[in-house]
């Protein structure tokens, strides 16, 4: 089917951009798919809205972007091993990726995003933020750019994902598999985005703990300064979902941070998650 009304329109925010015009469901035609994957790598995240997808239909869509994911790490949707829940219960206290952080950074081939689509919503609450990568990177000095330029940072999931991780105990088994939470991944601190070429800020206050070379212990204030620009409000969006909301996020352009403020409801998301490629720096 050709999407002869598809357009991407920049949220006026500081990342991110709506997508109007489109029937996922429906199926698209290669032009259309061009255009949403030169979107993302623009805008850093896609959003659509009313797009009550099966998990047939989301896998449908995912695969014309890039290879499934299949998350070591969340439970799957019944009968879908490649459709992650995220989900967080009434009687649950803490949620799934509730502080700034780009996914699977830890990873060699770091995944290149993912398609997050609303089932359930809480009444009011559990909006996502987005933070944009390359205004972060942009609006530094150039001093700081150029010195960022030259390093690569060393990512961990051992912390977050592990046996010893805080995180497992409050997901009443929905997050498993701690003994898989074993990878570290060295990567250029700039890195040159797969899809736009542009240059982006790629550390994340999760998953990175060092400058390579550098100890914990030098490499915190500059990384923590760096995760405090990054959040600056300029560079972020935030999105409230409804059910049949979709974003679709880039890893490499954008950061993400969901909302913990709908205690004692349930709010259910399907999520698939695409596979991606090794990180080249900006500047060799
Ligand atoms: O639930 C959300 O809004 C996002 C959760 C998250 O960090 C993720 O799915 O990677
Ligand atoms: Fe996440």
């Amino acid at each position: 089917m050709v999407e002869r009304n598809l357009t991407i329109s920049p949220t006026g925010g500081g990342v991110g951009a709506f997508v109007e015009g489109i029937d996922i469901a429906a199926g698209l035609d290669a032009p259309s798919v061009a255009a949403l994957r030169s979107g993302l790598g623009e805008y850093g995240v896609l959003f659509f809205r009313g797009q009550h997808l099966r998990p047939e239909q989301h896998i449908r869509f995912a695969e014309q972007f890039a290879d499934i994911n299949v998350n070591r790490f969340f439970k799957a949707v019944d009968g879908y091993a490649r459709v992650a829940e995220v989900r967080k219960e009434p009687d649950q206290s803490r949620n799934i990726g509730g502080a700034w952080h780009t996914d699977h950074t830890y990873d060699v081939k770091p995944a290149m995003g993912s398609i997050l689509l609303a089932k359930e919503v809480p009444e009011s609450g559990g909006d996502t933020l987005f933070a944009n990568m390359y205004s972060a990177y942009e609006s530094l000095s150039d001093g700081l750019q150029q010195t960022l330029a030259g390093l690569k940072a060393v990512h961990t999931s051992r912390h977050a994902f592990g046996a010893q991780a805080r995180y497992h105990r409050d997901m009443n088994g929905r997050l498993g598999n701690p003994q898989a939470a074993t990878q570290d991944a060295v990567h250029p601190v700039v890195i040159t985005h797969p899809i736009s070429g542009r240059k982006a800020l790629y550390v994340n206050q999760a998953f990175t703990v060092r400058f390579d070379g550098w100890t914990q212990e030098e490499s915190k204030p500059l990384l923590e300064m760096l995760y405090a620009h990054g959040a600056r409000p300029e560079h972020t969006y935030r999105f409230s979902w409804k059910p049949g909301s979709i974003a679709f996020w880039d890893n490499r352009a954008s950061w993400h941070y969901a909302l913990n403020d709908y205690h004692g409801q349930r709010r259910l998301m399907h999520r698939i998650t695409l596979e991606g490629e090794a990180l080249e720096g900006c500047c060799a």
